[in-house]
């Protein structure tokens, strides 16, 4: 894949429309933000839409990005340039998918639980749902449940993502799960837990709807979930 590293003059213009959407997963997976951003705004100027350049050229190039970071093949330092090359990419959609009212495929709040500063993880998990199209809204570290609840309130999510990475923080999740049912609000969303400590077990004590080893774990979940949802 990162063959084409050495080829620093090489000009995406030049390049068909199906060559330059692989040289851009090329360039996703080398983490290469400036060349995502001139692939994505050639490939609008050619008159694809948003959505096009987005699931083509970005997500199918996240997704191979996530095969090989749950296989092992890529690390975190990798997948953090690809996320960002991504984002860049991303930047330039985001306003045009929002003018083509072209839906995203769910909407979730995510946040890293109170007490608990680690959002390597979480900030994954956050660009990789953005990749397989769904809205993020990030709420960040250190979060008490009084942010999840009005998050909630504010965003309307379909699904409600907590990490924790200490062992000290992970019980966090009970509370913040335990409040929602108090408030009779528990059903309304599909509620994912990750981070290393966590495991099945966890997740299902808690009372959540599902652990999430990994990002592409979390994304296939969703969009798992999602599709439970609208069937039900
Ligand atoms: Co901390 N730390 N740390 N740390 N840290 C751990 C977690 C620890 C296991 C290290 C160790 O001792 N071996 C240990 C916890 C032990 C325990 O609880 N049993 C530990 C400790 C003790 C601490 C401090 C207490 C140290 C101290 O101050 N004495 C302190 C606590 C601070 C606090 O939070 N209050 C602390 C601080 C820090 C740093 C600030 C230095 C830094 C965090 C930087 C940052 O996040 N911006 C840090 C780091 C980097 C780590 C380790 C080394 C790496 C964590 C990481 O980013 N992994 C970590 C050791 C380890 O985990 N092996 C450690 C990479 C990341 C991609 O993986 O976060 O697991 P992960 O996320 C995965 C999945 O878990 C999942 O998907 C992600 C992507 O695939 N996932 C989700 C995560 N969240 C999800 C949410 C979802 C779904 C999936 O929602 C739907």
């Amino acid at each position: 894949m990162s063959d084409e590293n050495f080829d620093d003059d090489l000009d995406l213009s030049t390049l068909p429309d199906d060559e330059l959407v692989e040289q851009m997963h090329d360039d996703l997976y080398d983490g290469l933000r400036e060349e995502i951003v001139e692939g994505t705004n050639i490939l609008l100027g050619r008159g694809w839409s948003a959505s096009k350049v987005l699931d083509d050229a970005l997500v199918e190039g996240m997704r191979i990005v996530g095969i090989d970071f749950r296989d092992g093949i890529l690390f975190v330092p990798e997948v953090l340039m690809s996320a960002n090359a991504m984002k860049g990419g991303m930047e330039i959609l985001r306003p045009l998918l929002a003018e083509t009212g072209a839906e995203p495929i769910g909407k979730m709040v995510i946040g890293t639980v109170k007490g608990d500063i680690h959002d390597i993880g979480k900030n994954l998990v956050s660009m990789m749902m953005e990749g397989a199209g769904f809205e993020v809204i990030d709420l960040g570290i250190d979060n008490p449940v009084e942010n999840y609840l009005e998050a909630i309130e504010e965003h309307k999510p379909d699904i409600l993502g907590m990490s924790a990475l200490l062992t000290t923080t992970m019980p966090y999740m009970k509370v913040v799960i335990d409040t929602l049912v108090e408030k009779g609000m528990r059903e309304d969303f599909i509620v994912l837990v990750g981070g290393a400590p966590l495991n099945e077990e966890f997740g299902e004590a808690i009372g959540a709807d599902a652990y999430c080893r990994d990002a592409a774990v979390a994304v296939e979940t969703a969009q798992t979930k999602m599709a439970e949802k609208r069937a039900a």
